[in-house]
């Protein structure tokens, strides 16, 4: 593994003495900004929007929106009377109560953010919805909830198995001339002649907020619930990870049918009172530096299957775009390759910033931070307040440098606090009820940085050694030909697995034997020779999640003519 360290860079982070503040910080400091503090009045979508709408932030402007039709701009204050407005309409053409679950599924609009926002203030429940769902997707996920309302566009409505969904009452259309009946509700119309004014309904620390379903390998997808209190960790870890300032315009690249999408798209940069850009549309690498350039984004959240994406596109589109407003990048959801950050050093100027967290923990958890060196390879140390170790199977602790189960001690604020319908399921991710379990597997060095190796079931055992795929798709990704890699273990009556590696190549090369053998030397002469795959496939592109994973079960149900699980989760 990789050890040379990058310098850290020159920057007023805000948080400057990270193994002091590890030692010292308490989650309670963290709550003394909150107008619940002195109130004892909770509700996120008020401390979000209205708290600022209420101070020096007013005429500020907390969301920039743009796609191919439109382009927006809404302050502190024009948001508050927005999701007002769309609390008023959600309110008054359904049967919604607190703690009701009512769905977003929507392209990304204004109108999906307001609604968002507007259904908190209400108290209810928010599930929101990739939406590129099918309608087995969509039921699966109502159907458990026992969700009462959804809103939607005319283009999405035909996937909404009404009949089969006895729960759902209202379905709030967002769209022109729409006809209303019993069931459907114009959303639009309303909006318009809403009143502005609402008053946020109260809740409590623990009162749930949003459900966001993730796919495990097997079985049904499961509902995450969080609560009111995550804001705790969304707001510090947007100081301290984001290092998010006043004067900064954020971009988190995400839809908020991803967890990612609504802890950073929506509530980390709007309990900071920062200024955010979401940007609707597909990826286009054109748009997207075009985007950072005309709306000075400073600081910019991604994740590495775009970051691959835009290196892939090369340098000609880089040369056309002025990008120099970046000062701090950062990446969620799969490893960050070191070839990717030694990329971003070279275009950008700047390190980018591995973040390592899941739907699960609600918040970021394992992080690099600005003030601290970067082991390329290395997601970083824990958030100060959060404790993580690496254990065995029985919950032991282990010493530096050994593979085991990343775990987080148990209590955090941003932690999920239900599996809804599934408290079986719940239980099972705790370890003598002090472990929380991730699923991924990973090691620590005597620095105390977190590697990720894989998430345990794709963890891989040849010839008695322990291999961790995301290591050699790693260095797969840095021979030239190769855009992207995913690497899974293929049983083989020798060896336990052998390593089989699926790679999509770079324009201007071709599959060929030749190549096939070369990239096999290379990693055996750059990694190990146990490390290096056996077996290449040649692939236009890798089955990879709306949120850029690669699915890895998914290769190996291929290469194993298995049935290939719950696919919902799986771009086109
Ligand atoms: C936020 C989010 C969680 C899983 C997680 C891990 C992978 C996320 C990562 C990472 C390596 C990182 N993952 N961040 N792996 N390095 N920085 O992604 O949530 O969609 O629930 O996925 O994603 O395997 O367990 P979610």
């Amino acid at each position: 593994m990789e050890s040379k360290m990058l310098p850290v860079m020159q920057g007023d982070y805000q948080l400057q003495d990270y193994d002091q503040t590890a030692k010292e910080f308490q989650w309670s400091e963290a709550e003394k900004e909150f107008s619940w503090h002195k109130t004892g009045l909770i509700n996120i979508a008020y401390e979000a929007v209205d708290r600022h709408a209420d101070s020096y932030r007013k005429n500020k402007v907390a969301l920039y929106y743009k796609d191919a039709n439109r382009k927006e701009a809404y302050t502190f204050n024009e948001m508050k009377r927005m999701s007002n407005k769309a609390a008023n309409v959600l309110r008054n053409h359904s049967t919604l109560e607190k703690g009701d679950r009512l769905f977003v599924f929507m392209p990304r609009s204004p109108e999906l953010y307001f609604s968002i926002l507007g259904a908190l203030k209400m108290g209810t429940i928010v599930g929101p919805l990739f939406e590129a769902f099918m309608e087995g997707a969509v039921y699966d996920r109502l159907s458990d909830s026992e969700a009462k309302a959804i809103v939607t566009t005319p283009e999405l409505v035909g996937r909404i198995p009404v009949e089969k969904l006895p729960h759902l009452k209202t379905i709030f259309l967002v769209g022109e001339n729409i006809e209303e009946d019993t069931l459907h509700v114009d959303f639009m119309k309303h909006f318009k002649e809403a009143s502005p004014y609402f008053q946020v309904e109260w809740m409590e620390r623990e009162s749930p907020t949003l459900l966001h379903y993730t796919s495990g390998s097997t079985g049904k997808p499961k509902g995450v619930l969080h609560v009111q209190e995550a804001m705790v960790q969304q707001l510090q870890t947007t100081k301290w990870v984001m290092d998010l300032k006043d004067e900064d315009i954020f971009w988190c690249t995400a839809d908020p049918g991803w967890v990612t999408g609504t802890a950073y798209g929506i509530f980390g940069p709007m309990l900071a009172g920062a200024t955010s850009l979401i940007l609707g549309g597909r990826f286009s690498t054109d748009s997207w530096y075009e985007a950072i350039q005309d709306y000075g984004v400073t600081v910019w959240y991604s994740a590495p299957t775009a970051f691959r994406m835009l290196m892939g596109a090369g340098a000609g589109p880089l040369e056309k775009y002025d990008l120099s407003s970046l000062r701090h990048i950062l990446s969620v959801g799969e490893p960050l390759n070191p070839e990717v950050i030694r990329w971003g050093m070279e275009v950008f100027k700047l390190r980018i910033h591995d973040t390592w967290w899941m739907t699960e923990t609600g918040a970021q958890t394992i992080c690099n931070f600005g003030s601290l060196p970067i082991k390329p390879g290395s997601m970083g140390k824990p958030v100060p307040g959060i404790e993580a170790a690496i254990v065995d199977d029985r919950g032991q602790v282990l010493p530096p440098n050994r593979m085991g189960n990343l775990a987080i001690k148990k209590g955090w604020p941003a932690m999920m606090r239900a599996i809804w319908n599934n408290p079986e399921k719940y239980d099972s991710y705790f370890m003598n009820n002090e472990w929380y379990v991730s699923g991924d597997s990973a090691y620590m060095d005597e620095d105390g940085y977190f590697f990720f190796q894989g998430r345990v079931d794709d963890v891989i055992m040849t010839s008695g050694e322990r291999v961790g795929p995301f290591e050699v798709e790693s260095k797969l990704l840095e021979h030239p030909a190769i855009v992207e890699a995913g690497v899974i273990g293929k049983p083989d009556p020798v060896r336990g697995e052998i390593i089989k590696a699926f790679v999509a190549l770079h324009e201007g090369y071709e599959p060929s034997e030749e190549l096939s053998d070369d990239i096999k030397q290379f990693v055996k002469k750059e990694l190990a020779a146990h490390a290096a795959p056996r077996e290449i496939e040649f692939k236009d592109k890798l089955p990879k999640t709306r949120s850029g994973k690669i699915m890895r079960r998914v290769l190996k149900a291929w290469e194993l003519n298995l049935p290939e699980g719950d696919l919902s989760t799986m771009e086109d």
